[in-house]
Parts: C-alpha cells; sequence; structure tokens
C-alpha cells in the first residue's frame, strides 16, 4: 500500500513530505499518483463521499457563525479534516461502533446520525448527548483519550459475546497520545485482540501545544509497535486514501487473516486550518504561512478534481449538491432550535441510576436557578 509521494517540493509541508510510508492515492491537486491504485467503489458510493465533505465544509461555516450569534455554545470546528472523518465513517458497516470526539461532527453524521440532533449538544441539551436508538454512535468525549479504553472494552465485549462481524472505530487527536488511557486501551487491545481500530487525527496541534512537543517519536503510527499491533500511516487530506485504508483496517479487525491481530492504529496525517475552538485564537501560537502549506492540499478540492477529472461531477450537479446541503443545514439549525428541554434533565443519559452526588448537583443548579432566575443563565451564551 505504500507509495512515495513528492518529497523534496518546499510547498509540501515537512509531516507528508519526510515519510515516504504515507500512503496517499491523490497528489495534491486530486490526480492519481502514478502507483497508486483507487479504492474499489462504486461512482454513487464517490459522490456520497464527495457530498458527505462538502456538507461537512458547510456546516462548520454555519456552525461558526451560529456560534457568534448566541446560538450555539463552543463548538469545535473542523476545516480541513472533514476528508478524514467523513471518510472513516462510510468505511463503517451499519452495525460498527463509532467513539467520536468533540469534533467529529461530520463523522457522526456519514454514520446516520440526524443532522438536526448534531446542533442539540451544541446547544447545551444533555438529551443530545444520550445514544442515539437506531445509530451506533457514542456521545462525544471531551476528556482526552477518555474513549479509548472504552472503545476497547465495547470491543471486546463484542468479541467476548462472539460478535467479531461489528467493529468499532475510535478517534482521538495527536494530543490525546500523551494520555494514559490512549496507552492502557492500545495495550490491552493488542493483548485480547479486539475488533477495533484507532483513528489518530494527527491535526498537528493540540490546542497550542505542536506534534513535536508531544512525543519523541518519529511518527504516531510506530507507537502501534509497541502493543504489537499494525500501525498505519496515511496522508489524512485524501479522502480516497483514507477510505482505503479504513477500509482495509476494518475489515481486518472482523475477519483477521492467518497470524494477524484484530486491532490497527491509523494515523490519518492532517491539518486543523481553523482555531480549536471558537474560544481559541491561533495566531498567538502559530505562523500563518504554515497553514498555507497545508491548505494546497485541501481534502474538498482534492475530491472535487478527482470527480470532475473522471466526469463523475460536472459544474450543474455541483451546484445542485450545494444548494440542497444549505437548505438542510438550515432546517436542522431551526429545528434544533425549537427543541424544548430542560436544565432538570442535565443529569440524564450519564449513568442507568442517577447518583447522589450528581442529583445533588442538581438540586443545587435549581436552587440557583430559582434565585436568579433562568435568564441569567442564557445570558453566558448572549
Ligand atoms: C483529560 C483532559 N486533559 C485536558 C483537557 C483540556 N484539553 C481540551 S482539548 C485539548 C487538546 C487536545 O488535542 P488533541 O488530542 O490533539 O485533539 P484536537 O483538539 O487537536 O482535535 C486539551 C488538552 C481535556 N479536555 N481533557
Amino acid at each position: 500500500m505504500n507509495m512515495k509521494n513528492e518529497a523534496g517540493s518546499k510547498d509540501v509541508p515537512a509531516a507528508v513530505r519526510e515519510d515516504s510510508d504515507l500512503v496517499q492515492v491523490l497528489d495534491a491537486e486530486g490526480n492519481v499518483l502514478p502507483q497508486a491504485s483507487v479504492p474499489d467503489i462504486s461512482d454513487r458510493q464517490l459522490l456520497e463521499l464527495y457530498e458527505t465533505i462538502k456538507f461537512a465544509r458547510h456546516f462548520d461555516q454555519r456552525a461558526i457563525s451560529f456560534q457568534r450569534q448566541g446560538r450555539l455554545a463552543t463548538y469545535a470546528p473542523m476545516t480541513g479534516q472533514e476528508g478524514s472523518q467523513v471518510a472513516t465513517s462510510l468505511a463503517l458497516a451499519e452495525q460498527d461502533w463509532l467513539f467520536p470526539t468533540y469534533r467529529e461532527h461530520a463523522a457522526k453524521y456519514a454514520h446516520g446520525m440526524d443532522l438536526a440532533s448534531l446542533f442539540e449538544p451544541l446547544r447545551g441539551y444533555r438529551e443530545g448527548y444520550a445514544i442515539p436508538d437506531d445509530v451506533n454512535v457514542m456521545p462525544e468525549y471531551i476528556p482526552i483519550a477518555t474513549q479509548v479504553p472504552q472503545a476497547m472494552g465495547m470491543a471486546w465485549g463484542h468479541k467476548l459475546q462472539g460478535k467479531t462481524d461489528t467493529a468499532v472505530l475510535c478517534h482521538l487527536g495527536d494530543g490525546a497520545t500523551s494520555e494514559g488511557d490512549f496507552h492502557e486501551g492500545l495495550n490491552f487491545a493488542g493483548v485480547f485482540d479486539v475488533p477495533a481500530v484507532f483513528v489518530c487525527n494527527n491535526n498537528q496541534w493540540a490546542i497550542s501545544v505542536p506534534r513535536e512537543r508531544q512525543t519523541a517519536s518519529e511518527t504516531i503510527a510506530e507507537k502501534a509497535q509497541a502493543y504489537g499491533i499494525d500501525g498505519v500511516r496515511v496522508d489524512g487530506l485524501d479522502p480516497l486514501a483514507v477510505y482505503k485504508v479504513a477500509s482495509a483496517a476494518l475489515e481486518k479487525a472482523r475477519n483477521p487473516g492467518p497470524g494477524e491481530l484484530r486491532p490497527t492504529l491509523i494515523e490519518s496525517v492532517q491539518y486543523r486550518f481553523g482555531a480549536h475552538t471558537t474560544a481559541d485564537d491561533p495566531s498567538v501560537y502559530r505562523d500563518e504561512s504554515e497553514e498555507e502549506a497545508w491548505r494546497d492540499r485541501d481534502p474538498v478540492d482534492r475530491i472535487e478534481t478527482y470527480l470532475y477529472n473522471e466526469g463523475i461531477l460536472d459544474s450543474d450537479l455541483e451546484s445542485e449538491i450545494q444548494d440542497s446541503i444549505e437548505q438542510e443545514v438550515s432546517e436542522a439549525i431551526e429545528t434544533a432550535e425549537q427543541t424544548e428541554t430542560s436544565p432538570d434533565n442535565i443529569v440524564e443519559h450519564v449513568y442507568e441510576d442517577v447518583p447522589a452526588r450528581l442529583e445533588e448537583q442538581r438540586d443545587e443548579l435549581n436552587r440557583l436557578r430559582e434565585k436568579y432566575d433562568d435568564g441569567a443563565f442564557s445570558e453566558v451564551l448572549e
């Protein structure tokens, strides 16, 4: 699966340039690389990949704007990361489980989550954090790396129950690899040979801490060696390469070949184009030229060029897709804004039986609501 990339070009970001083991299908413009093999998927699936990536880009722009208008709470943007999020999710089978971080809005949508319900947790509704009845998506995780042992645990549970046709896909950031949970989860995953795929979205920054300060290892994928499992490094801004790598890893998780272990650690090399969250200002800690070099490898442009080259997309279809995405996102925020909820529900869906300490916190909140009125709390958003 390995192939050389354009080593030596001064405009190629170092993280992409230095590693000849990086899996790529498309060059920076979206042309198929000479020795690359394109994943075996239909034109309809390619269009779905494209539409969902375009949806993610638009959703992100609208969500940032809604946050600025006080209609959403703090939001973690995903521009630059859409190709990897969407391609990993579209590689999942319906019965597979997704363990997302707080940045995986498009991954959740691609695995089947209803669009309006993506906005609900961002509006502070605890109901929005419940596990949906019909889609295998866990609530997004705010504590870094906490989902890694949990994903491993669910995959182990499936294996014990003989359900090895079900894989678990767990997203994490490069910062998460510095947490103990990451190492414990991967160690167990290898020892118990669980059907899980861990995708590290290496977007080069953990808020203001650069990737070089996160680990002295040359790559994140090589950490897999310590746990005896496979590690793969893929160009995360190349949706076709990510789809190929994720599909192969998920297939191996369900049906390992002789001598193969089920789990894989995928390092998806990408870049966070925007701020860490709407409460962050990246100009304080990084240089704009760094972002520009990565922008030349934009996943939206690359998949678009590929589809135009293949004759699968033309300008009429492109504007039709864009119009329907814009309408869908506007309608979803309106639906989310009409959802009625109560702060009383804040402790719901966390434990099966609400523990006494959470009940105490809810009672305290209700005392404050009575004393200051609900308006005092909503002003925080305004
Ligand atoms: C256990 C824990 N420690 C610290 C934080 C504060 N925190 C929030 S986001 C973040 C950086 C995470 O970076 P990374 O894992 O690379 O993911 P990214 O946000 O870049 O997608 C930190 C340290 C947290 N949420 N949880």
